[in-house]
């Protein structure tokens, strides 16, 4: 965690963007970048993020934007830094920055294999929890239980969210890190750290989206901040695919506070709610048994 007053004052991301009010996916930009700094090309695959950062010839970061074809990130961003090599330039941050839909399902393969090869890139995903681009469609993130619109309420998503982080630590990858738009200055130190580690990095954002989670606007960072003070979505670190570091201790507050602001829960029972509260409290465990075996 760094203090707020050391956050980097300089903006790579411009006002104009095209987000929705509330939008994580530009916070969570906005405070990567700030840690990134300028000698940075960021990838953008098919997601929200193509359409915020402004149809050509616009676009909202004062960095080079190569968009991409859906599936090709891990890919694209490989062959950027080949080509940063071989111009010399290898002091530039490579980053492919990524919705969940295509990071989770689509895309895995191409991650997998720039993970696997331990290409010198950075991968964010920013999560909002589906395919919210085109309508919020459920993705392999989506967490069990809840509404979107290939899963409505009488079908709701069944089975738990993908653990990525772990899929990604399986690969030996060298940094892993979660991360949540509403903890900027934990953010930013990861960020860093992830800039002065070599090899492939992967940022996993909690990034919630308004009309997607069925929340106002302005509860956005307050339900954020909840996912992970409810332990919903922990903030930790793993190192080498081994050493797991939780980065901040959550408050340990019941689940139902996060998951009653939202609309995409409304229909869950106490039942359920009480199941998915012994679900996040066994992921907690096996995090913490993580956490001190080193
Ligand atoms: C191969 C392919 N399949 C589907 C699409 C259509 N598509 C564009 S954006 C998108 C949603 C992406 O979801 P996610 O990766 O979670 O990003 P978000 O929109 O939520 O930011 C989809 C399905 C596409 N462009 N290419
Ligand atoms: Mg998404």
């Amino acid at each position: 965690m760094i203090k707020h007053r050391d956050v980097p004052r300089e903006e790579l991301l411009m006002s104009g963007h095209l987000a929705c009010q509330g939008c994580g996916a530009p916070l969570a930009m906005r405070h990567s970048l700030k840690a990134l700094g300028p000698d940075t090309v960021v990838v953008i695959p098919a997601c929200c993020w193509t359409i915020i950062c402004g149809m050509y010839p616009y676009n909202t970061l004062k960095l080079p934007v190569l968009h991409t074809a859906f599936e090709t990130t891990g890919a694209v961003a490989a062959g950027v830094r080949a080509a940063m090599e071989m111009l010399g330039k290898s002091h530039i941050n490579v980053v492919g920055w990524a919705g969940d839909g295509g990071t989770f399902d689509i895309r895995l393969q191409s991650l997998s294999g720039a993970a696997e090869r331990n290409d010198d890139i950075i991968y964010f995903c920013y999560d909002n929890e589906a395919y919210m681009n085109t309508g919020i469609q459920r993705s392999g993130a989506t967490p069990e239980g809840a509404w979107t619109t290939t899963t409505p309420e009488k079908h709701p998503k069944e089975g738990p969210k993908k653990n990525i982080v772990q899929i990604l630590a399986a690969h030996k990858t060298p940094y892993v890190a979660t991360a949540n738009v509403a903890f900027p200055e934990d953010l930013i130190a990861k960020v860093r750290r992830a800039a002065q580690t070599r090899g492939t990095r992967f940022i996993h954002i909690l990034s919630p989206c308004p009309p997607g989670w069925r929340i106002p606007s302005e509860l956005s960072i307050k339900v954020a901040r909840l996912a992970t003070e409810t332990k919903v979505f922990p903030l930790y670190e793993v190192i080498g695919g081994e050493e797991h570091i939780i980065s901040y201790e959550p408050k340990g507050l019941p689940v139902s506070e996060y998951l009653k602001l939202q609309g995409r829960f409304r229909h869950l029972t106490e039942e359920q709610v009480a199941d998915m509260q012994r679900f996040v409290d066994h992921e907690w465990e096996l995090l913490l048994q993580k956490a001190a075996s080193i």
